[in-house]
C-alpha cells in the first residue's frame, strides 16, 4: 500500500513507515524496542513524553520513593550479561538507583538512538486502507507504523483530586507522581500530606524528618508491614548471581511473579499460638512475603481477619497515642485487598511531636483555602500540600490519548463502561495495536518486570509469526474479549480483592470512573500458560488476515 507519511531516515538509513511505534520508555518500552529491533530486525521508535527514560520512576521522585519488590528480582531477566554485571546496593531499590539501572539498560543495548524524548503522543488512528497506525504528537509530528504498541505503564496518569479552592492556595502544592526534579525543601515548613496509599506511607516518615510540622490527611486507613530495607550483603549478591536462572524461573512460576512461594498451609488449620509465631516471623522478615504467610489470606475472610488482627495489634503496640492508633487501625477492607504497602517507620512517625493524623473520612476535606486545608470541623494552616492521591490507573494513560481504531472507533467510547480487552493484550476494533500490561492482564498484581517481559516476548513472537506467514493484521475478536472479561471478573470474585470498595484496582479512586476490576487476579503463572496456549492454537480468539 502507498504511504504518504514521510519520516526521517532512521539509523539504518530507512525511511517511510516504521514497523512499530512504541509509546513510553519505561521498563516495557525499553524492552519492547530491544525485542523488535535487535531480535527481529524491525524498524521501531519509542515516543516518550519525558526528557529521559525511566517511565514511572522518571516521574515518581517523591521523598522515600522506593520499589516494594526486592532489587534482585525487580529487574530484567532477558540478558544474563546484564544481570551479572549490575549490582544493587540495597534490598529494595530506591528511585535514583532504578533510574541508574534503566539508563544503563538504554546505553548498554544502544536503545537511545530509537527513542524520541520530550514527545507526548496526542493520538493515534488506524488507517485501514494503508493498514497503518498514524500517530500524532502534541508537538505536531506524525509517525506511521504497522504496529502500535502502548508501553505507557499502569500508574502514570496522576490523580489530583478536584478539591474546591486549590487555585487559591498561596503555598506550593505537588503531586507525588509529578515530582519536581530539583526536589522540594520542606525545612521549616508546615506540610499537609493527603493520601495514605503506598506512596503516602513511604513519603510521610521522610517528610516528617525535614518539615517543621507534618499533617497526614487519611481517608482510608491502610495496612502496612515493615519493609526492613538494608544494604545488600555481597555474599547474598554472589549467591543470587550464581543462581539467577533458577530464581527467574521460580518467579515466572508463581502467582505474583516473586521468587518465593505462597504457603500451602491455611491460617485456620494451625493453633493461634503457631499462627502468631508464623506472623511474628514474617513481620521480622518484612516485605510482601507477609501476604504469603498462609495459603488463604486472599481467599478466606476469616483467615484474612487473623492477619488483619495481627497487624492491628502491631500498630497499637507501636503508636503511643491511643486515639491516633484507633484512627490508623479503623480498617474497612481485608488485608491486601488493596495493594499492601510496606514501610520504613511509617507508624513510628506518628509518635513524633511534629506529626499529626487527621481523619478525613470522619470530617471530610471541604476546600482548600489560601492558607491551608479546611475540613468539616477544622482548618489546617499549611505552607506545602503534597497530594499522594494516586493515579487514574491502568486505563487513564491510554484514555488520555485520542486512540481511534477501525471506523474511527475511539478507545474512550469502546471503554466507556469499563475496559474490554482480550488477554489485556488487544482491544477488538483496534487491529495491530498491543497494550503491554493492559487492563485484563496480571500487571499490577505481579512483580512488574516479569509481567512486562512476558507481554513483550509474546508480542514479539506474535509479530514474528505474522511476518513468517505473510499475515498483515491481527485483531482480537469481540466474543473472545467478552469471554476474557468474564474470566477476569470470575478470577477477581474468587478472591477478597473486590471487597476493598475504595481500591484503584476497581477504579474507585477516580470519581465517575466505571467500577470494573481491572487486573487479572488468576495468577501470573496461569495467565502465561493461557497466553502460550492461545499462540500454540494459532492465535485462538484473534483474527489474522493476510
Ligand atoms: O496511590 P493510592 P499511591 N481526599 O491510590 C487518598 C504503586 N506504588 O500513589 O483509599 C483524601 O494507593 C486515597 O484514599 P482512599 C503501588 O502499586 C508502588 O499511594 O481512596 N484522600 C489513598 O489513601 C500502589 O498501590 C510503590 O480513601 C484521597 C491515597 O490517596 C500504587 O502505586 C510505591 C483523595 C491514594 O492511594 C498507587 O499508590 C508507591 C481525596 N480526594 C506506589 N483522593 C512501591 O513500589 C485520594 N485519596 C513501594
Amino acid at each position: 500500500m502507498p504511504d504518504t507519511t514521510s519520516q526521517p531516515a532512521d539509523a539504518a538509513g530507512r525511511s517511510g513507515p516504521l514497523d512499530a511505534v512504541i509509546i513510553g520508555a519505561g521498563f516495557s518500552g525499553l524492552y519492547q524496542l530491544h525485542c523488535l529491533r535487535d531480535r527481529l530486525g524491525l524498524s521501531a521508535k519509542v515516543l516518550e513524553a519525558a526528557d529521559g527514560v525511566g517511565g514511572t520512576w522518571f516521574w515518581n521522585r517523591y521523598p522515600g520513593a522506593r520499589c516494594d519488590s526486592e532489587s534482585y528480582y525487580y529487574s530484567f531477566s532477558f540478558s544474563d550479561e546484564l544481570q551479572q554485571e549490575w549490582t544493587w546496593s540495597e534490598r529494595y531499590p530506591g528511585q535514583a538507583e532504578i533510574m541508574g539501572y534503566l539508563n544503563h539498560v538504554a546505553d548498554r543495548f544502544d536503545l537511545r538512538r530509537d527513542i524520541v524524548l520530550s514527545t507526548r503522543v496526542a493520538g493515534a488512528r488506524y488507517d485501514a486502507a494503508a493498514n497503518l497506525w498514524r500517530v500524532t504528537t502534541e508537538g505536531g509530528d506524525e509517525y506511521a507504523a504497522r504496529f502500535l504498541i502502548t508501553a505507557v505503564g499502569c500508574l502514570s496518569s496522576a490523580n489530583v483530586p478536584n478539591i474546591p479552592g486549590l487555585d487559591s492556595f498561596e503555598g506550593r502544592w505537588y503531586h507525588t507522581g509529578e515530582w519536581p526534579h530539583e526536589g522540594v525543601d520542606f525545612t521549616g515548613k508546615r506540610v499537609g500530606l493527603v493520601g495514605t496509599g503506598s506512596t503516602g506511607i513511604q513519603a510521610a516518615p521522610v517528610i516528617a524528618e525535614q518539615a517543621a510540622h507534618l499533617t497526614v490527611f487519611q481517608r482510608t486507613p491502610n495496612y502496612s508491614v515493615p519493609a526492613r530495607n538494608a544494604p545488600l550483603d555481597p555474599e547474598f549478591d554472589r549467591q543470587v548471581k550464581a543462581n539467577y536462572a533458577s530464581i527467574r524461573d521460580h518467579a515466572r512460576r508463581t502467582v505474583n511473579g516473586h521468587p518465593f512461594d505462597i504457603s500451602d498451609v491455611s491460617a485456620l488449620s494451625v493453633s493461634p499460638e503457631k499462627r502468631r509465631e508464623l506472623y511474628e516471623k514474617a513481620w521480622e522478615v518484612g516485605s510482601l512475603r507477609f501476604r504469603a504467610t498462609f495459603s488463604d489470606l486472599l481467599t478466606d475472610r476469616t483467615a484474612n481477619d487473623t492477619a488483619a488482627q495481627f497487624i492491628r495489634d502491631k500498630i497499637r503496640a507501636i503508636v503511643k497515642d491511643p486515639e491516633t492508633a484507633d484512627k490508623l487501625t479503623n480498617f474497612d477492607h481485608p488485608y491486601a485487598a488493596k495493594r499492601p504497602p510496606i514501610d520504613t517507620d511509617y507508624f513510628e512517625t506518628f509518635n513524633r511531636d511534629n506529626v499529626a493524623l487527621v481523619d478525613v473520612r470522619a470530617a471530610p476535606i471541604e476546600r482548600i483555602t489560601p492558607s491551608g486545608i479546611q475540613t468539616a470541623d477544622d482548618e489546617y494552616p499549611l505552607d506545602i500540600i503534597v497530594f499522594a492521591t494516586g493515579f487514574d490507573a491502568m486505563t487513564g494513560p491510554l484514555m488520555r490519548m485520542d486512540i481511534r481504531g477501525r471506523d474511527a472507533l475511539s478507545l474512550r467510547d469502546a471503554w466507556h463502561a469499563g475496559p474490554k480487552t482480550y488477554l489485556g493484550l488487544q482491544v477488538p476494533g483496534f487491529p495491530n495495536m498491543f497494550t503491554i500490561t493492559g487492563p485484563g492482564s496480571p500487571s499490577v498484581l505481579c512483580n512488574m518486570p516479569v509481567a512486562i517481559e512476558q507481554h513483550a516476548d509474546w508480542i514479539t513472537d506474535c509479530i514474528a509469526h505474522m511476518r513468517a506467514n505473510g499475515i498483515e493484521r491481527i485483531e482480537a475478536q469481540p466474543d473472545a474479549a467478552e469471554k476474557w472479561v468474564a474470566h477476569v471478573n470470575e478470577a477477581a470474585d474468587a478472591t477478597l480483592l473486590p471487597m476493598a470498595s475504595s481500591s484503584w484496582y476497581l477504579g474507585a479512586n477516580v470519581p465517575g470512573k466505571p467500577r470494573v476490576f481491572m487486573p487479572y487476579a488468576g495468577g501470573m503463572n496461569r495467565y502465561a500458560g493461557i497466553c502460550e496456549k492461545v499462540a500454540a492454537n494459532g492465535y485462538e480468539g484473534f483474527e489474522l488476515t493476510g
